[in-house]
C-alpha cells in the first residue's frame, strides 16, 4: 500500500538560479504539506552516499560532484499517494521529455542539472527521508 510522504531535494541549479520559493510554491499548491525543511550543501562523500545505488553508472562522478557543487534544499512532503503524485509533478529525469508545467518542464536546463529530486519508492522515500532528517526535525 502507498504511504503518504516523499523525500525531495531542490538540487543546485535551482538553488542557484533563484528557483527555491517558486519551486516549494509549485509543492504546496500541488496539495504537498512540507513535514521537514532543510537549507544545506552535500559534501562529496555524502552525495556520493544519497546516490550510491547510481555507483555504476557513467555518470556517478558528474552527479556526485553536481549536487556538491553548491547548496540544495531538502524536504520531506505529505500527500495521498505521495511517490507516484510527486513523480508526476516534477515530470521526466530528461527535462526536454517533461510535461510542460511539470517542476522540471520549468525550471530545468539539462537531465544532469534537472532541478529536483523525487523518490522513486515508499521504501527509498524513508530511507532518503531519514538520511538528511532526525525524528526532532519532522513535524
Ligand atoms: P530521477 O532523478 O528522475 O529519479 P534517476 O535515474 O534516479 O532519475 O537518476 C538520478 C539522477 O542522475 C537524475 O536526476 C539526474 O540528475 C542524473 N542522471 C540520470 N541519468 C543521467 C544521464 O543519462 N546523464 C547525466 N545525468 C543523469
Ligand atoms: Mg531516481
Amino acid at each position: 500500500m502507498a504511504t503518504n510522504r516523499t523525500f525531495t531535494m531542490i538540487k543546485p541549479d535551482a538553488v542557484a538560479n533563484g528557483h527555491t520559493g517558486a519551486i516549494l510554491d509549485d509543492m504546496i499548491k500541488g496539495g504537498f504539506k512540507v513535514i521537514a525543511l532543510k537549507y544545506t550543501r552535500l559534501s562529496d562523500e555524502i552525495a556520493g552516499q544519497f546516490y550510491g545505488i547510481h555507483r555504476e553508472r557513467p555518470f556517478f562522478k558528474d552527479l556526485v560532484s553536481f549536487m556538491s557543487s553548491g547548496p540544495i534544499v531538502a524536504a520531506i512532503l505529505e500527500k495521498d499517494n505521495a511517490v507516484e503524485d510527486f513523480r508526476k509533478l516534477i515530470g521526466a529525469t530528461d527535462p526536454s521529455k517533461a510535461e510542460p508545467g511539470t517542476i522540471r518542464n520549468k525550471y530545468a536546463k539539462s537531465i544532469d542539472a534537472n532541478a529536483v529530486h523525487g523518490s522513486d519508492s515508499d521504501e527509498n522515500a524513508e530511507l532518503e527521508g531519514s538520511f538528511f532528517f532526525t525524528a526532532f526535525e519532522r513535524f
